[in-house]
């Protein structure tokens, strides 16, 4: 009788602790392998940890669960609890979210991180008003050009296949006369292997997980601007949990962002010399390319600054004092 209670006891117990655990879905867009996804899997394994349990996240890598450029609106409208974005693809609904696919604006990891200080407040404002919350942000490697042939100046880039990730991509091909085709990574590898593109711009470490040194063999180290990826959670999702949980995420968003930052860079001179042991030309663009390049982020610079008004050019000023 007793022996029976006390299993009746250990029944309800148990349940209630499945009861007190909460079940997040979070998708992303880039392979389970690439620098990203390692940081993202490692918070969400030190959310785990702290919450003992408490808060599962199950993260769906490499658009498995939703394609690149839907991911936001999923998280938004509570599809999802959490998710990770690249910021640059939302820049036609604010500018604010384009600002660090500005090319030349900032080029290294230090300006970077300038820049989005800048950015963040608006950011967060911005994100809150479509019921979001930012947990944490980290750069891509600085970007360069993938292509198929050798470049010495950007008339050379005329009637290039050249895949778009973000419409500044998009506008950046049109600047140089080629053809832009909005590819997202998961798809990248096949689209070069089918021809459908010949060129594109990207980090040291997409180059590196889509194989492209299988198709084309060139990669000039323009970098350009390093693009961010944002993980960001539903308010109301957020909201809903209670608040030593709350704490814990924010905790393990601090850390995953300071991470994430480091591994970024560290990773880039490995991803770099990876190219090249797989056959790729990798070296610093000719100037005149370089010089060609510099112009059309000037142009994309006034454009953006055209857009984003007068809260826009606070960001760019506070950046640049
Ligand atoms: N890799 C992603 C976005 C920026 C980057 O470096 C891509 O090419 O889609």
């Amino acid at each position: 009788m007793f022996k029976n209670a006390l299993l009746v006891l250990a029944a309800v117990s148990a349940s209630s602790a499945v009861l007190a655990q909460t079940k997040w879905d979070l998708p992303s867009a880039y392979p389970v392998t690439n620098f990203h996804t390692e940081n993202l899997n490692q918070f969400i394994a030190d959310v785990d940890k702290a919450t003992g349990g408490k808060l599962k996240i199950t993260s769906h890598a490499n658009a498995s669960l939703f394609k690149a450029p839907e991911i936001k609106r999923a998280v938004q409208s509570g599809q999802v609890q959490a998710g990770e974005i690249i910021l640059g693809n939302y820049e036609n609904e604010n500018p604010i979210y384009g600002l660090d696919g500005v090319p030349f604006l900032a080029t290294g990891y230090p300006a970077a991180l300038r820049l989005y200080k800048a950015q963040r407040p608006a950011l967060e404002k911005l994100l809150a008003g479509s019921n979001l919350r930012l947990l944490y942000s980290v750069p891509w490697q600085p970007q360069g050009v993938y292509v198929n042939k050798a470049l010495a100046s950007g008339a050379d880039l005329a009637g290039l296949k050249w895949r778009a990730y973000s419409p500044a991509t998009a506008r950046l091909a049109e600047l140089a006369k080629a053809q832009p085709v909005q590819i997202q990574a998961a798809e990248l590898s096949q689209a070069l292997a089918t021809g459908v593109v010949d060129s594109y711009m990207s980090s040291s470490s997409t180059g590196y997980d889509s194989k492209t040194y299988e198709h084309v063999k060139y990669f000039y180290n323009t970098k350009a601007w390093l693009p961010k990826n944002a993980v960001l959670v539903n308010k109301r999702a957020f909201d809903a949990l209670d608040k030593p949980t709350q704490e814990a995420v924010l905790k393990a968003a601090a850390a995953a962002e300071e991470r994430g930052w480091k591994l970024s860079e560290e990773k880039n001179k490995w991803y770099l010399e990876q190219l090249a042991a797989k056959g790729m030309t990798v070296s610093e663009p000719p100037a005149a390319l370089a010089a060609d390049f510099k112009k059309m982020g000037d142009l994309m610079l006034v454009d953006w600054l055209r857009k984003a008004g007068d809260d826009g050019k606070a960001i760019v000023d506070a950046f640049r004092n």
